[in-house]
């Protein structure tokens, strides 16, 4: 895609036009590339089609390079059912140095991929084994990635965790790669930790950053508990992180948390740690 004109600088968020201005394509295109997940969006509280400022201008950054993901989800879920977790981590390692940033391919494949298993089994294309067996390949391909896209430089630590306590962390796990490839050293909470023992953790361990993941599935009373414990138990200088597909279901958020839409705008969000360590350096 190429860029063509320029849009407006005032507003933090863009409407499909100026996306579509930017990456000259027609509005129809850029429907087009929503639908099938390559533009993070949000909606506005009238139902029009918004997207964040800085996913657009990242991923500007990566289309200037001319590079679109060459594996598609097929591919990837063939590979998933015969166990191939080297090849899964492969694609991700790849791509992530690529795009000289990992969020690109987890939200454009590996999320893609997550979902249509589950609609593929939901419709009964796929049986219990095989979304368990795709599930289990792209977690062990997540952790095998994670050496070679981490960023050598420490930035900050951050704790991540999926909330809710049913057995969907994947989003956790997926934030965690993120995080990593910019520079924090994470420690991965998963799921179902009991609400004082979080609390503790966050006391003790103090952490720059924590990021929680609200799975689709999801008990919103008992996210909305953990996230109030987290909000209210860590010191000022933590920022607390919500994100996932569930997180538009909870009633209410704490004023400390920082809701993201998606792996791209947090990815952005963890470099703008990164940029103020290196300030402070006076790098
Ligand atoms: C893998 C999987 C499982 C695995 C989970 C393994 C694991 N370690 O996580 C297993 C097999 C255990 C499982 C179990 C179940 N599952 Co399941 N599962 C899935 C599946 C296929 C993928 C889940 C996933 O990882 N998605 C990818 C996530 C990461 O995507 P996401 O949340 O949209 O997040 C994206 C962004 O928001 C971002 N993100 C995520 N977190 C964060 C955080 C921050 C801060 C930010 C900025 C961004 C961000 O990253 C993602 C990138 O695109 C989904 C299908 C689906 N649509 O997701 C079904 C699905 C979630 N499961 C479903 C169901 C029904 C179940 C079971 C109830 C089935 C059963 N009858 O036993 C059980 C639940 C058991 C329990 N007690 O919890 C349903 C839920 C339906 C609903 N709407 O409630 C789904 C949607 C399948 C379907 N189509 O019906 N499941």
């Amino acid at each position: 895609m190429k860029q063509k004109g320029r849009a407006s600088r005032q507003s933090e968020w863009l409407s499909v036009g100026e996306v579509a201005e930017w990456f000259g394509l027609s509005r129809e295109q850029v429907h087009r590339l929503v639908r099938s997940g390559s533009f993070p969006t949000s909606m506005t509280p009238g139902g029009l089609l918004r997207f964040r400022r800085t996913d657009i201008e990242l991923l500007r950054t990566l289309e200037s390079n001319d590079q679109a993901p060459v594996t598609t989800i097929d591919e990837v879920i063939a590979l998933a059912l015969l166990g191939d977790v080297d090849a899964a981590a492969n694609i991700i390692v790849t791509a992530a140095r690529r795009d000289a940033a990992v969020a690109p391919i987890l939200e454009t494949l590996i999320g893609p991929v997550l979902r249509e298993t589950g609609d593929r089994w939901q419709s009964g294309r796929l049986s219990i084994a095989e979304e368990h067996i795709i599930a289990n390949v792209l977690g062990a391909a997540l952790i095998m990635a994670r050496p070679h896209v981490r960023a050598e430089c420490n930035v900050g630590f951050a704790g991540v965790l999926a909330l809710g306590g049913d057995e969907h962390e994947m989003g956790a796990r997926l934030a965690q790669l993120c995080l990593e490839s910019v520079g924090f050293q994470c420690v991965l909470l998963g799921r179902g930790v009991p609400t004082n023992e979080l609390i503790a953790w966050c006391v003790a361990r103090a952490p720059d950053v924590i990021v929680c993941s609200v799975p689709v599935t999801l008990d919103a009373v008992r996210a909305e508990g953990e996230l109030r414990a987290i909000a209210t138990s860590v010191g000022p200088h933590t920022r607390v992180i919500l994100g996932g597909a569930g997180a538009a279901r909870l009633q209410e958020v704490h004023p400390r948390v920082d809701v993201l839409f998606s792996l791209w705008e947090l990815e952005a969000v963890a470099r703008t740690f990164r940029d103020g360590t290196a300030a402070v350096r006076g790098e």
